[in-house]
């Protein structure tokens, strides 16, 4: 990344824009800076508050001790020359207010977000996390005219963290032993694989019933909603920044992680024109690799039923979007 010596950033070699400065983006704009990752730029549309945020966050450099830049901006022309551009820019749904009307709201902020962001920064790589995640990322590509595989969506890193956490409280053991991995889109229809879940590499279909894994499973699968509930004021964020933050970190270092994003598929696992979560390297040129797993019929099955919601989401969004 070229730089100025007027630029407020002028030494750092990389550079992350994150669009949306919440709960999400500001946690995810201090891992970043905290673990030296890259310089960061915060945008917002309420003025002042990624600006806020930003210069708290740099005063806690010398305490913290990185090098990171961190700025809060409302102007998208700050964000120009981003190695990679996170989007986490949305709204959460209100009372009284329809699934459809959150739908059109937020896919019209990715979409938006997409392009601003893509036009100043054109070799960027894009990470999406505003809900509903396949269906923004799948939108939030087509706005940004990147190739497919520098788009991707963030959610089963998530969900498969949770699943390795139930799994490390049921049986008692470090975390760290647990490998855990879901597929499909975020959401109900999400796929969770004990088959390919392991601790210490012996799969927990060897280590716990069929029922106690489908418990696991479920809380899985409401792991966000469980969240909700309890903090009533809003939902996860440091999970959540923590999942987008390896992936930004596998971008810039050029990790080659081996980890479930939502990826676009063309003809893996049957299915064609989407983006869903599948096992994916993730490195500098964003998906290396889609994994194509030998799944039962089951499985697969499952994956198609997760995917054809998405799909089905894709088309409403596309269409209230037109319809705007
Ligand atoms: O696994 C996953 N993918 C997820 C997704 C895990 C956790 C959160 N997930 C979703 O991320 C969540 O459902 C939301 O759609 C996003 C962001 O969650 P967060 O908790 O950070 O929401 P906040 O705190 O409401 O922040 C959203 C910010 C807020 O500051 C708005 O002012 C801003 O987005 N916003 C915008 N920024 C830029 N441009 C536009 N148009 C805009 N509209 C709102």
């Amino acid at each position: 990344m070229a730089s100025s010596p007027n630029s407020p950033f002028p030494c750092h070699e990389h550079r992350v824009s994150i669009i949306g400065g919440g709960k999400v983006g500001s946690t995810l704009a201090q891992r970043v800076a905290e673990k030296n990752l890259a310089d960061v730029v915060l945008l917002d549309v309420v003025e002042g508050m990624p600006q806020g945020i930003a210069l708290d966050l740099l005063e806690a450099r010398g305490v913290e001790r990185h090098d990171s830049q961190i700025i809060g901006t409302n102007d998208y022309a700050d964000t120009a020359g981003s190695d990679v551009v996170v989007i986490t820019a949305g709204i959460p749904r209100k009372p009284g207010m329809s699934r459809d009307e959150l739908l059109k709201i937020n896919a019209k902020i990715v979409f938006e977000a997409a392009k601003k962001a893509i036009a100043h920064s054109p070799d960027a790589l894009l990470i999406v996390v505003t809900n509903p995640l396949d269906v923004v990322t799948y939108l939030a590509w087509q706005a940004s005219n990147l190739s497919p595989r520098r788009v991707m969506g963030m959610a089963g890193i998530l969900d498969s963290a949770r699943f390795q956490t139930f799994i490390a409280m049921e049986l008692g053991v470090s975390t760290a032993d647990v490998q855990a991995l879901v597929l499909g889109g975020h959401g109900d229809l999400m796929v969770p694989l004990p088959r390919y879940s392991t601790v210490g590499g012996i799969p927990i279909t060897e280590l716990m019933d069929a029922a106690t894994i489908e418990r696991l499973i479920e809380r899985t699968r409401n792991g966000g909603a469980e969240i909700v509930e309890l903090m009533r004021t809003g939902g996860a964020y440091y999970a959540p920044a923590s999942s987008a933050c390896l992936m930004v970190e596998a971008i810039l270092h050029n990790q080659s992680r081996q980890v479930p994003v939502a990826a676009y598929l063309q003809g893996e696992y049957g299915l064609e024109d989407i983006f869903i979560g599948v096992p994916c390297r993730v490195g500098c040129r964003g998906v290396e690799q889609v994994l194509e797993l030998n799944l039962t019929d089951a499985e697969r099955s499952a994956l198609q039923k997760s995917a054809e919601s998405v799909r089905q989401s894709v088309q409403q969004a596309t269409a209230l979007l037109g319809n705007n």
